[in-house]
Formats: structure tokens, sequence, C-alpha cells
């Protein structure tokens, strides 16, 4: 019940299975992956699509043009697709200042050439949704980066980007990706609502939206439901990087649910039932403990928390009891507009309002969280 069929839309970055789990500290603990081998496995697993970066198709074949070829043939193969791809603007030691923002303009420059190749190769594969993961995007001292300047850099790139997919005529979006810090001290759009406020200053906003990572908002300190709930709002989430992270502290990229259980389980009930078309894409890391075989557990591991928290959201949606809980805690009642059709402000003097007893009312949310829980640990 739980084995993921391409009807999932289940997706997973080449940098993800392929990690050799180099860290600050340590060497590798794996070989390098070949791609046409994560493309056959994760295919196999039931998985819908891979999604990479320039330089990932680069892992075992150092040639261009071979190595983007035996993807293609490992692609036609197994039926897999390509929704999603992004450029590599933060391992190489040119990048460290940043790609799009650095002080340096040559560097600058080199940037938006790097992603305009890599676009032509997106689009030629079919993919929808082109990634900017910013994260050498930032500084270490306020005296390093004149933000505002960065942010004009920042709107410059994009835009340029955005024109030169119009004039090529592909049909291809892109997805902003925001992150607080790591591996810079401070990075430029570090939360979704930052990301939302640059992409209305953008020349064409309706070209560019939303990437946001589980893990990301929660190093943050934030609500990472709420931030998703709040990109839908706004038509603003393009794709979506799936993972688990334990609160405020160095990017985990934990297996999603992993992490913040909870969390994750309403997520998917958002995701689930808030209009989300897009991939289930997970953006995520073997643990550096694991062997070569270990990793195509944990991506099996993935799908099948995602189809069990699925799974759940529906038998929680679907109970009398929490049905009846979600009525008496009034949740349906905030979708009633405040005013009635035609009513103006002075209608609202004309309330019959007892104030006391409105403030004695509660609202009974500690039952409908518990329903929430117990379905989540499995007892109804
Ligand atoms: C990198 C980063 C991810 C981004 C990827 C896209 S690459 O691994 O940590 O969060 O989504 O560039
Ligand atoms: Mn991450
Ligand atoms: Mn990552
Ligand atoms: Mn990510």
């Amino acid at each position: 019940a739980f084995t993921p069929t391409p009807e999932d839309r289940f997706t997973f970055g080449l940098w993800t299975v392929g990690w050799p789990a180099r860290d600050p500290f340590g060497d590798a603990s794996r070989p390098p992956l070949d791609p046409v081998e994560s493309v056959h496995r994760l295919a196999e697993l039931g998985a819908y699509g891979v999604t990479f970066h320039d330089d990932d198709l680069l892992a075992v074949e150092p040639d261009r043009d071979k190595a983007i070829a035996a993807f293609r043939k490992a692609l036609d193969e197994t039926g897999m697709k390509v929704p999603m791809a992004t450029t590599n603007l933060f391992t190489h030691p040119v990048f460290k200042d940043g790609g799009f923002t650095s002080n340096d303009r040559d560097v600058r420059r080199y940037a938006l050439r790097k992603v305009i190749r890599n676009i032509d190769l997106a689009a030629s594969l079919g993919a929808k949704t082109y990634v900017c993961w910013g994260g050498r995007e930032g500084a270490e001292s306020d005296a390093a980066k004149d933000v505002r300047a960065a942010l004009d850099r920042y709107k410059e790139g994009l835009d340029l980007l955005c024109s030169y997919v119009r004039e090529r005529g592909y049909d291809l979006r892109f997805a902003l990706e925001p992150k607080p810090n790591e591996p810079r001290g401070d990075i430029l759009l570090p939360t979704v609502g930052h990301a939302l406020a640059l992409i209305n200053e953008l020349e064409h906003p309706e070209m560019v939206g939303l990437n946001p990572e589980v893990g990301h908002e929660q190093m943050a300190g934030l609500n990472f439901v709420h931030g998703i709930a709040q990109a839908l709002w706004h038509g603003k989430l393009f794709h979506i990087d799936l993972n688990g992270q334990h609160g405020p502290k160095y990017d985990q990229d934990l297996i999603f649910g992993h992490g913040d259980l909870k969390s994750a389980f309403f997520l998917v009930d958002l995701l689930e039932n808030g209009g989300y078309d897009g991939p289930r894409h997970f953006d995520y890391k073997p643990l550096r403990t694991e062997d070569p075989q270990d990793v195509w557990a944990s991506a099996a591991a993935n799908m099948r928390t995602y189809l069990i928290l699925r799974e759940k959201s529906r038998k929680f949606r679907e109970d009398p009891e929490v049905q009846e809980a979600l009525r008496a805690s009034r949740v349906d009642e905030l979708a009633q507009p405040t005013l009635a059709p035609g009513e103006t402000w002075t209608d609202l003097a004309k309330d019959d309002f007892d104030l006391d007893a409105a403030a004695a009312r509660g609202f009974h949310f500690t039952q409908l969280n518990q329903l929430a829980l117990e379905h989540l640990m499995g007892v109804r």
C-alpha cells in the first residue's frame, strides 16, 4: 500500500543520493555515484523523475557531451522525467562571495553565463521549473556587503534570466529557494517571506516563484507549514524541497519525516488538500554513516514516509470525531468573510455583540490537536 509509483510524482536531486558525504570535518565516506545508476535505481524504486545541477552530471564523466548523452539514454530507458534543474553557483571557489551578487563584476557575468548554458539543457529535457538557490549570496560581515546594491544585482540577474527564457520561448519558470545561513554567515533572501517580497520587485513577477525547503525555514525557527500555506496563497509554490530538520541548527537535510514528524504530517495534509500539483521533490542527504546500499534504502524511506503520512491525513479528514472537533473549533467559520455582501464599516456598529459571552467561549483546540496526534501515532 505504501509502494510508490510514478503517479505519486516523487523526484530526487541527483546530488542527494549522489552525495559522497564529504563534510566540513571529514572526507567522503562513499564513492562517487554515476547519475546513470541513480536514474535506474530511482526508477526501480518507483520515482517519477530526477533533478540536477549542471555539475552533477559530471560526477563520473568529465566530458559534458558524453555525460549528457549517457544521462539522456538513462532517461529514455526508464521513462524518468526531469521536471526541474538548477545551477551550481556555490562549489567552485570563484563563487566564494556569491554568483549573482558577488562584489566581483566579472564573477557575476560568469555566473549568469553558467546559468544560461544549463537553462538550454534544462529546457531541452522538458524541465518546467528552474531553481535558484543562492547559497553563496550573502556575507559574514555587514561591512563587506552593500545589501541594497546586492538586491539590485539579484533583481538584475533574475530579470535578465527571465528575458532570456522569454526570447527563447521556453516554457520555464524560476523558483527561488530561501535559506537563512550556511554556507554563508548570512544569506540574502533568508526566508519565504523575504523571497516573496523580492519577487514583487521583478520585471516579470509571474515567471518567478518559490522552492521552499523544509529544513531551511525550520533553521530560522519558522513554521514551515505556515510558510507553505502563504506561498500557496500568493500562487507562488512552484516547487518544494522535502526533507527533515531538528530545529535551529546546521542544515541537516534528513530524510523526510525524520526531523519534525508532526510538522511533516501537517505539511502532507496541506500539500494534498491545498492545491499543490507539482512534484514531491526530496532534497535530503543520506547519512554519512551509510554505505552505498543504505543510500537506496534512504531514498525509499522518503517516499514511504510521504505515502504513510498521506494515508494518515486521509484517515484524519475522514474521521467523524475529527470532523466534529473541527466544527467545535469553528475552523470552517474563518472562511466566512467578516462583512456580508453589501455591508460596509457602518454596519459593524449595528452588531448585537455580547462581549463577555464571546470572551468566555473556548475554541477546544486541544481536542483537535490530540486527535491529529493520535492519528499520527497510529492508535486511531
Ligand atoms: C544544495 C542546497 C540545496 C539546494 C540545491 C539546489 S543544492 O545542496 O543545500 O538546498 O536545494 O541548488
Ligand atoms: Mn538543506
Ligand atoms: Mn541541501
Ligand atoms: Mn534544497
